[in-house]
């Protein structure tokens, strides 16, 4: 699916939520007084956008309807995609088919991490990549089964072992195979990581040191949070606890289909500007994910 034609299905509650208001809200635009700047801003909170970075963004409006003398709510538009858009992007993105990889995928319980690992697994086959899969969610049983079926769904290779096994011996087993075998990708799940739990925490670090020591010198680490765009402004603590723990490369934002908070992720990006969004997911199918991209992400808010 193009990142366009999914993220428009994905992004239609979250739409309806923002895009709706401000439109209404510029139909009856006279000029950029303050209270047109208050009402735009409590539009953007109402829509799970924080208090912070909505004054942020009120703020840059302002300064540029100034400067540039816009007074057509057409152009106001535009500049509020555009500031919303610099928020969102981020500089620097690695050209992730490049190197060899090993993906570590954290995140609390339910988000869609093991969805999310088919579906990443898929993008890459697709790309025409070798990917193999560690189930190092040994937590339960249910969780071993589920990422086998996807990994057969997605004809990919598994390293498992039973339930209650030690995570670190499967991803340490799963990289001897990455490396003899010469995988391309090898994307690791991992058992729900509530914040507060410090022996799941420690099993994070564990698992970061096992793959820091064993894995090939061609290859590059990624550790993707997935975070689930229903729980809105919790993302960003999500981010600030399992930053504690872990240097995070890139977010996974999914369940964007269910909800009308995806604003929240504006303020996630405003707060850990070095953390990119790197994919979206909007369903449970293999096929509904998205590279992210700022430009087409603001402007789907509004169109
Ligand atoms: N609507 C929707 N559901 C999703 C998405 N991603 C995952 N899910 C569902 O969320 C539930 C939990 O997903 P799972 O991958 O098991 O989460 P995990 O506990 O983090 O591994 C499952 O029922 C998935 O089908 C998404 O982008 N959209
Ligand atoms: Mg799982």
């Amino acid at each position: 699916m193009g990142f366009f034609e999914g993220l428009k299905k994905g992004l239609l509650k979250t739409k309806e939520e923002i895009s709706k208001k401000v439109n209404q809200f510029l139909s009856s635009f006279r000029s950029v007084d303050e209270e047109f700047l208050d009402q735009l801003e409590e539009i953007l909170i109402s829509s799970d956008v924080s208090v912070e970075t909505s004054i942020k963004i009120r703020n840059r409006l302002r300064d540029v309807c100034k400067l540039e003398n816009v007074s057509e709510a057409e152009d106001i538009k535009i500049n509020l995609k555009k500031i919303i858009s610099e928020i969102l992007y981020f500089d620097g993105s690695d050209n992730h088919e490049e190197s060899r990889k090993i993906i570590l995928m954290v995140g609390v319980n339910g988000v869609g991490k093991t969805t999310s690992i088919a579906k990443i697994a898929n993008l890459y086959k697709n790309n025409g990549k070798k990917v193999l899969i560690a189930a190092a969610d040994t937590f339960r049983a249910a969780a071993c089964e589920q990422i086998e079926i996807w990994s057969e769904r997605v004809k990919c290779p598994i390293v498992k072992k039973n339930e209650g096994a030690d995570p670190g011996s499967v991803v340490f087993e799963a990289i001897s195979k990455f490396k003899s075998e010469n995988f391309d990708v090898m994307i690791c799940d991992t058992a729900g990581r509530l914040h507060n739990k410090n022996a799941l925490m420690d099993e994070l670090g564990k698992l970061n040191r096992i793959i820091d020591k064993n894995a090939p010198d061609d290859s590059k680490k990624d550790i993707l949070l997935v975070l689930d765009a229903c729980t809105g402004q919790n993302m960003v603590n999500q981010v600030e606890e399992f930053s504690k723990i872990t240097k995070i490369s890139g977010i996974v934002l999914t369940k964007l289909d269910g909800t009308a908070k995806g604003g929240a992720i504006i303020s996630v990006r405003d707060k850990f500007n070095n953390i990119p969004v790197v994919y979206t997911c909007v369903g449970e199918k293999i096929g509904d994910i998205c590279e992210f991209s700022s430009t087409e992400f603001s402007e789907s808010f509004f169109d």
